[in-house]
């Protein structure tokens, strides 16, 4: 799905609106900061970044921006639009997007981004949370926890006017969850409800990482374009500190890193996202500690542990 020379399109998501702690909006310039760029020029890609990043804070409305429970509608909304767009223009060209958060509501964007070029794309998502609730089931309001059920219009969502650009381009049964280990109640019963494929750490520690991704690939079908959206937290919070729902019993530095390895090895990944990386939170070699994580998951996506 990719055209050669291999290029890489670098979204840079500096957004926090999606959940309430301050930090995460930095992700993106920590990651690049850290050299993330020259890092995937070694490896031979050709990358196209925009130095500076948006500033989505201009993307805030002047007005009440709450749907019932939901916070910043409308920021989000807006954000996630122009992501979307910026992902769309990354993939059209054949080449692969990849979006630094910034918080996971952001993926409305980005699936909506690649879905919107490759409509039978399947995503991968890995991460501790399903972050499949509706507007009738978030107990937080946090849009973090949503973005998956207005991917696939689910109840609740179409009634969420602010959010209306982006139409269901999601059926249930392309995505599958790796790492999941908090899902709220309500979540349980719409994964199971629409038969959606998860993995929980229980299957992953059952099977093993290599049965697991290979059982993803199977569901989602191997000449099938893929969309990777990694949340730092699907790691255990000693791989992976700095985010902001950090919940213990994740995946270990190598279980993350092969995820990305064997997509890269497919050949058919179109769009990556690293998201949560939370700068902010927690003691600078912690935070050291998760930025170069998320670096490297960015690398072994594309291609660094590849002999
Ligand atoms: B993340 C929770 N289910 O809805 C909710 O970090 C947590 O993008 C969501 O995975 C976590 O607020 C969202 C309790
Ligand atoms: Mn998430
Ligand atoms: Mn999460
Ligand atoms: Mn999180």
């Amino acid at each position: 799905f990719l055209s050669k020379p291999l290029t890489v399109g670098i979204v840079g998501a500096a957004f926090s609106g999606g959940q309430p702690r301050g930090g995460v909006e930095q992700g993106p310039a920590r990651l690049v900061e850290f050299g993330l760029i020259d890092q995937l020029k070694g490896l031979g890609w050709n990358v196209d970044f925009d130095e500076k990043f948006p500033t989505y804070e201009d993307f805030k409305p002047q007005t009440e921006n709450k749907h019932k429970i939901l916070k910043n509608v409308g920021h989000v909304a807006s954000v996630t639009k122009s992501v979307a767009e910026s992902v769309q223009k990354v993939v059209e060209k054949g080449h692969l997007a990849l979006t630094l958060g910034g918080d996971h509501s952001l993926a409305m964007g980005t699936v909506g981004g690649s879905a919107a070029v490759h409509k039978d794309v399947g995503v991968i998502w890995v991460d501790a949370h399903a972050d499949i609730n509706t507007p009738l089931t978030t107990d937080t309001g946090n849009l973090h926890g949503c973005p998956v059920s207005f991917l696939m219009g689910l109840e609740g969502t179409k009634e969420v006017t602010e959010l209306d650009w982006l139409k269901p381009c999601l059926a249930a049964n392309r995505i599958v969850y790796i790492g999941l280990r908090d899902v709220d109640a309500p979540e349980k019963k719409i994964l199971k409800d629409n038969k959606i494929k998860a993995f929980s750490m229980h299957d992953v520690d059952k099977h093993g990482i290599g049965k697991i991704v290979e059982m993803a690939l199977e569901y989602l079908g191997r000449d099938k374009p893929i969309h990777l959206s990694f949340d730092v937290d699907a790691l255990d919070p000693s791989v992976a500190p700095a985010t902001g729902t950090p919940v213990r019993g994740g995946l270990t530095f190598r279980e993350g890193h092969y995820i990305c390895e064997a997509l890269y090895e497919t050949g058919n990944l179109v769009a990556v996202d690293i998201m949560e990386v939370n700068p902010m939170l927690g003691e600078q070699s912690y935070v050291l500690q998760t930025i170069q994580i998320g670096c490297s998951l960015a690398r072994t996506a594309m291609g660094e542990s590849l002999l």
